[in-house]
Parts: structure tokens; sequence; C-alpha cells
């Protein structure tokens, strides 16, 4: 099929009004009644143009028009839809069509999981349910009454507020919802069946009583207090930081174990991932609980961000999604450390955006062409499209900023929005000229921010010099200059922030200023300088750019007095990336590696920190991964990356040895589970210790990740412990391996993180035990957790195996989507970016990374995402 353009947008033919949905759920034969009333609009711009309605996989018994049976020389039907010609303006029209909901192992539209019936219907799911207008520029009234057996679905659940209910002669019953806001079809929900439900509630800000209830399987009621208390702190904070209250009397969250995506936000129903909502402190590690409080509140915020004011087309993606990941980010920020929480925000950003902005996958927040809107749920779209939005408040301020959000919502409220809309309001509020920063929406690609400084002492004025370029990506050969807002302080010799005048301001001051950087290359003349600066640049990393230009001196100085934590941090890890790409490069030459003495010193420094901030600690500690390394090579080398990393933590680790043996210590079992930053703080210091002592001095190190596997009372310490365990060709590794098997054996949670250790192992029989796990009997391609926590992980996160020289890595994997593609399409096309990066690497491996795409490409049944990923990826 021929992609779509953003250029060729045209509003829809047909306005949809109402819709009254009849389901009657039965796994092999739903019934499914629709009922629509349309109406034409003048906006189209063809007066006579057919009706045209999306549907997918529907088996189609009646169709009828105003009342009346419409004859089959009336309409055509084809692969893609239903065609009707000659309508009127304004009519309603039934349709009655069957579908297969336990056939459905895409996991889109109506499917059965676990004997339950759930739904998703984003991006295009809904036209696999029935004939509509599955476009988000439609946006209706829906009712929709579920009939069901109630000893199979005594639960019947859907969009909106319950107005009826009854039961059947035949003995079936059924419920009535009724959503009294107009929305997209992508938000459609219903869930239907044996859930347990567990009941809160909430009283908004002027008074409203919301019930609100999370239903689990049988089993899981003891493992959604977490959800339960995030939902309701989300709920509180949205309406202190952005004004917006809940909208309807209830709220609820399914949660489901077989899920394409994490969580979805239907109106008043949302759809969660079991990995995204279920934690108990010995199931979930710390950043599970993490994960699950940003979902929560991410899927909450799009009540207002998406649900209320939803996308006019899916090239808008990033206005909810970059929005949304924006709120929730902020949410994490207040609710818990904002200088940690960016810390991690960041290094998601850097690993996973950063990377598919630098190969053939490289494409704009908005991109301009798709085949299939279901690849284009990118890191791209959400984090960087996240980034946009902080760089528009870090320009405008957080007030206007905050004003022009209000007047986004108030203006789009129940409408169906553009990029353009939410910039207008921003510059409506602001003043401020956006059209040079619209690039950022429209450019893909990383910019690289070099700087220069020059201190002229007899003038005490600091000369910046600040260039920008942003290499060619597929389809854009040539880039402008971005609008990069540069937040930045000047840090004197003796560690203090200096004061200075930027040309153009009345006095000196000390303290952050943006700079806006709008040319490749631009000066900026600060007067009153009293000493030579060491400049601090993208505090709180005010843009998503690549920056140099600091000497190791300038790191080190910023890593131990810069006033910004972020960039503390920010300015530590630098430092030790250009420390392990020196011992990569001493590697590939065949020599020694020298471990920098400083780099040791900056790690006693962090370690005096364990105490007082042992969450920083553990950060500062953590060596730059893989991923990070890889972006900085021009080729990239994963056995030289592997050994430099282990070379230099094991001479960190045996200089500090002590220190580190005393941390990874048991976690004491008699204290109380908390959340709080230092409880998780200690927990992840422990492991990170843990891995500087196995390196430094394997014996030690192997018996203190055995005592911390048996003894640690949460699953971030046990897992801590497994997955070091599992780096190890050892029986000691076997025994915790089968051990944690059998403890959690029938918690498919924990057995997704079973197979992710073992996928993302270093051991040196990795590939032969990745390979016997695709045979094992808990492994199952009908589940896209199980698929992601063994291939995927395997793919994306174990860079030493995947990428062995062999290439048994690249075919395992490419076998393996092969075989997922036949169950799910999306699945198998979210996992073809692990090739993305071949031209990165070797000929050799070039070669092989090729050939694994190439094999897929060569299989005529491929689908069509993932033909459109494979394709992309080989360009
Ligand atoms: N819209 C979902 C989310 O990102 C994913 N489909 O929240
Ligand atoms: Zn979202």
């Amino acid at each position: 099929a021929a992609p779509r353009r953003l250029d060729e947008y045209r509003p829809p033919a047909f306005l949809v009004d109402t819709v009254d949905l009849i389901f009657d759920l039965d796994p092999a034969a739903t019934r499914v009644r629709a009922s629509l009333t349309l109406r034409r609009s003048a906006a189209h711009g063809i007066a006579d143009a057919p009706l045209e309605l999306d549907g997918e996989g529907l088996d189609l018994r009646s169709v009828l028009l105003d009342g009346e049976a419409l004859g089959a020389n009336r309409y055509a039907l084809g692969a893609h839809g239903l065609v009707i010609r000659d309508v009127p303006d304004e009519f309603t029209l039934d349709t009655e069509v069957i579908i297969a909901p336990e056939r459905n192992s895409e996991l889109s539209g109506l499917y059965v999981s676990g004997g339950d019936f759930f739904t998703q219907c984003e991006a295009e799911g809904f036209r696999r349910i029935t004939f509509f207008p599955d476009r988000p520029d439609v946006m209706a009234r829906y009712t929709a009454t579920l009939i069901a057996d109630p000893a199979r679905c005594p639960l019947l659940l859907s969009n909106g507020n319950p107005v009826d209910r009854g039961t059947l002669p035949d003995g079936r019953h059924w419920a009535k919802w009724e959503d009294p806001h107009p929305k997209p079809s992508y938000l459609f929900a219903l869930v239907a069946g044996d859930l347990v439900s567990v009941h809160d509630a909430f009283v908004t800000r002027s008074g409203r009583q919301v019930q609100l209830g999370i239903h689990v399987r049988r089993g899981d009621e003891d493992k959604v207090d977490h959800a339960m208390a995030c939902l309701k702190r989300a709920m509180r904070w949205d309406e202190e930081a952005f004004g917006l209250e809940y909208d309807l009397d209830i709220f609820n969250i399914a949660a489901v174990s077989d899920f394409n995506m994490g969580a979805m936000e239907n109106k008043g129903l949302n759809i969660f991932n079991t990995a995204l909502v279920l934690a108990r402190p010995d199931t979930a590690t710390d950043a599970d609980y993490q994960r699950i409080d940003r979902v929560i509140a991410h899927e909450y915020f799009h009540n207002w961000t998406g649900d209320r004011v939803t996308c006019r087309d899916w090239f808008q993606l990033s206005l909810k999604e970059g929005l949304t990941v924006f709120r929730d980010q902020e949410y994490g920020a207040a609710t818990t450390d904002a200088a940690l929480s960016r810390i991690d925000d960041v290094k998601m950003l850097r690993a996973r955006q950063f990377a598919e902005d630098a190969g053939p996958l490289a494409h704009p927040v908005r991109p301009a062409a798709y085949r299939k809107i279901d690849n284009f749920y990118t890191a791209t779209v959400y984090e960087k499209g996240a980034e946009v939005v902080r760089m528009i408040r870090t320009i405008i301020g957080h007030e206007a900023f905050r004003r022009g959000f209000d007047r986004y919502i108030a203006r789009n409220d129940n409408s169906a929005a553009t990029i353009e809309d939410f910039v207008a309001a921003m510059r409506e509020e602001s003043g401020f000229d956006f059209s040079q920063f619209m690039r950022w929406y429209e450019q893909a690609g990383t910019p690289q921010l070099r700087f220069e400084g020059e201190y002229d002492a007899a003038a005490r004025c600091y000369t910046l010099t600040l260039r920008q370029v942003t290499a060619p990506t597929p389809g854009q050969a040539h880039k402008e200059p971005f609008l990069i807002p540069v937040a930045m302080g000047l840090i004197g010799p003796d560690g203090a922030e200096l004061e200075a005048r930027l040309e153009g301001e009345a006095d000196a001051h000390r303290g952050t200023r943006v700079l806006l950087l709008r040319a490749a290359e631009q000066r900026f003349v600060f007067e009153e300088v009293a000493a030579p600066p060491v400049p601090s640049l993208l505090r709180g990393f005010s843009a998503p750019v690549k920056l140099s230009g600091h000497d190791a001196a300038g790191l080190a100085h910023l890593a131990a007095h810069d006033t910004d934590g972020f960039s503390r941090w920010e300015a530590g890890q630098e430092y030790a990336t250009r420390a392990l790409l020196d011992a990569i490069a001493a590697l590939q030459r065949g020599e020694a590696v020298a471990t920098d003495p400083a780099l040791v010193a900056a790690m006693a420094a962090a370690l005096d920190l364990a105490q007082e901030a042992p969450a920083l600690a553990a950060r500062i500690l953590s060596l730059p991964g893989k991923d990070v390394l890889a972006d900085r090579m021009a080729v990239i080398d994963p056995d030289a990356i592997h050994e430099a990393l282990e070379t230099t933590r094991a001479a960190i680790g045996r200089q500090l040895r002590d220190r580190f043996a005393a941390l990874c210590g048991a976690e004491d079992p008699s204290a109380p589970f908390s959340l709080d930053p230092a409880s998780m703080g200690r927990r992840v210091l422990g492991n990170v210790a843990l891995a500087y002592l196995m390196a430094a001095d394997p014996a030690a190190g192997l018996d203190a990740a055995q005592r911390r596997f048996e003894t640690a009372p949460t699953m971030t310490g046990r897992l801590g412990a497994l997955a070091l365990l599992a780096d190890t060709a050892t029986p000691a590794r076997d025994a915790a391996l089968a051990a944690f098997h059998a403890r959690w054996r029938g918690d498919a949670l924990v057995g997704d993180k079973w197979f992710r250790i073992q996928a993302m192992a270093a051991a040196p029989d990795t590939l032969d035990r990745v390979e016997a796990l695709t045979r094992h009997a808990d492994f199952d391609l009908r589940n896209p957790n199980r698929f992601r926590a063994l291939v995927q992980a395997f793919g994306a996160g174990n860079q030493r195996w995947f990428h062995d020289a062999s290439g048994r890595g690249y075919a395992l994997v490419a076998r393996m989507i092969g075989e997922v593609d036949r169950v799910n399409r999306q699945i198998a096309a979210r996992c073809i970016d692990v090739f993305a990066s071949w031209q990165r690497f070797d000929p050799a491996r070039q070669a092989l990374m090729r050939g694994a795409l190439d094999a897929l490409l060569a299989d005529p049944a491929l689908s069509a995402n993932a033909r459109e990923m494979a394709e992309r990826a080989r360009a």
C-alpha cells in the first residue's frame, strides 16, 4: 500500500454523532451490532462523496440504511472495508458482523486473554470490531451493551458510566455503558470476564466523588495497592500542577497479561499490561514500582491530553504522547527526587532515542509519511516529543507555559487538534515566535553542539562560541539550524558560581540563564567575569543534543562543583565515558588498560555519599552503558566495549574493595519496605557494589552474590544478585536460576524476569542457553511480555552476544521475528529495530546483519508491518 502523507490530510467526508454498540460476547463468534448516526461534513469538499468505512477481518451479516436493508448493489465490500454509494446527508446505519476473539492473536481489536475479553483499539484496532470511519478526527458519543454468560463473565465494563443492566430469558446477563464525552474510536474499550475488583474512592477538588476500580485476575488482588496509591496521587497532582480534574464518576483500570503495549488510556477504562500494575515487594523491583507509578500517571494524564483533546490524525501522535510523557516526567520529578528523576529520564532518552536518531529508522517527532502507524510508537515520538515540550517551557518560562497549556485545553476541548494548535496557544500566551522552533517537529537527527570558551583576564570578559551541526538522516540530506535553548551558568576556579553580565543585560548576576542558539554558529559575550570560568552548559539537559568541548579538567571541575545536580552527574558520566573510550582504544591497539586514578578518586568520592545520598551515589558509580559507549564509536566493537568495562570495573573494585564489600551485604529483612529515595537508593547501591566486588574478587563476589540472592527480602536485591550470578558460568548460577524458577513457577511476571536475566547475561554459554530457552516449555510466542523478555531483551540488551562475530545471535533473533510475525505482526515489527544499527559495525557483522534482514524480507508471507520496518532498517 502507498504510504500516507501528512500533507495529504483531508477532513472526513462524514461525521458520526452517536454510536450504539451491542456485543453478544462469545469467544468463537461474537456478534457486534453497531448503530451509527452519520452526517455529511462540508469540510471534506466533495459534496457527493460515498461513505467509506474501515473494516478488517469482519464477517458482515447485514447493513441497514435508515432501517432498510441494503442490497449488495449499493455497497462494495473489500479487504479494507465497506464503501456505500448514494447516501443521504444525514442517516443512520446499522451493521451486524461476527468476529472471533479467541482467534485474535494480533491482540488488536477484541481478543481473549486467559479466558477474559479485552480490547485494544489504538491505533487502528476498532476497525477489527466493527465497520467505522476509524480515524481520530471522527469523535462520537458511544453507548455499549455487553451481553455474556454470567458465570464466565460476571464483570462487564466499558467506557463512561453504567446506565442499565439486566438478565435475558436465556440466562445471559447484560450491562449498558454510556460515555457522555465524544471520543475517537481508538479510545473505545470493553472488558468482560471473571476478574477480581479492588475498589477505592477519590474526591476531586471540586467535591466530585469518583469511584476507582482496579480489576485483576484472581490471585493478583494482593498486588494492586501500589497502583491504587499511584492513581490517587496522580489525580491529585494533575489538579495541583495543571488545574485538571477528573470528569467522570468512575475510573477503572483492568489488567491483562497479553498486551502489545504498556497500557492504554481508553476513556474511563484504562487497560494495562499486568507488568505495569502488579507489584509486591517480593515480586517487583524498585524499577518496576517506579515504572508502574509513571505509567499509571501517564495513562491517567491522557484523560485530558489525549482523550478530551485528541489528535486530528496519527501524524500528530506526539501531540498527545510527547506532551503526556512530559507531564508524567514532571509528576515523577515532583513526587520523588527531581535530579534523580531527570537523570533516569535522560539516560533512557539517550539509550533509546539517540540510537534511533542515529540510524536508518530516524524520523521526525512528527513523521511526514507512514505505512503502518503502529510502527511509529517510538522513542522519538514519545521521549524526544517530551523534550520538545520541555524546551518550549524552558524558552517561554513556567508561567507563560502554564497559561499556554490552559489555553490549548480550553480552545481544543472535545476536539481533535494538531501540533500547530498546541504551539499557537504557547505563542499567544508568550508572544514568542516559534517558526524556527518548529524544526524540532520536522527535522530528524540529534544535533551536535560544540562549544569554545575564551577568557580575557584584562577585560574580565568571557566569550562563549556555540556551534551546531546535525548529520543527514533518511530523506533529509540537509538540516537547517535548530533553535536550541542552552540553560547555563559559569563556575569559577573556586567552585562557586560566577557573576556575569551577558551583552544586553542591565546588571551582572549569577545563576542559570537560558541562551537561545539560533544560528549554526553564535557567540555570547559575558562581561564583568571575575575569573576564568568553566561553563556549565545544558543544565537539566535543556535540549536533546550531544555536547562536546569540555576538557577532562573542566569535566572534573563540574562533576565536583556544579550547582545543578543533573549537570554534576552528567559531567562525571562524560568523564567516565572518555576514560572508557580510551580503554577501548588501548585494547584495540593490543595494549593494557591503565585505569585513570582520577576516575577511581571520583568513585571514591561517590562512595562518601553512600549514607547521605545512596541513590545518587549508585548513579554516579554506575559506569556508562554499552549503548552510550557504542554511540560514541565510529565502528562499534562489542568485544572491546565489554572488555573495557570489565577491566575498568575490576580495577576500581580492587582499589575500593572493602568499601564495596561493606555495601553489598544483605538487606535488613526486619526493615519495613519503603519506596523513599534513600531506601531504594540503598538497594540499588547494594547491587552496584556487588558488581564491583565480583569484578575485583570473583571468589568473594560469588559468595556475596549467593548470600544476597538467598537472603534479600526484596526482588530488587534478589534479582540484582541473580543477574550478576547469571553472568558467570558456574554451578552457583545454575543453582540460583533453578531455585528462582521453582519458587516462582506460576507467576508470569517473575517468569519474565527469569527469561530476561538469562537473555541479557554475559556468560560465555549465553547463545546456547538463549537458543534453548526459545524451546523452553514456559516460552510462549503468543505472550508479548514473554517474547520481549527473551528475544527483544537479547537483541536490544545483550550487545556482546547478540553481536557475536559468528552471527548466531542475529540468526536466532531473525528466526524468532519470523515466527512471531505469523502470530502478532506488531510485536514482530517492533523487534526489527535491533538490526537497524548495522551500518555502525565492522564489514563482517554488517554483512551478517544485512543478511538477517534480507532473510526476513525474502519471506513472501512477512507482514506489512514487519516489512516496512525491515525495509527501512535495510536502507
Ligand atoms: N497510547 C498509549 C500510551 O502511550 C499507548 N498506546 O499511553
Ligand atoms: Zn501515552
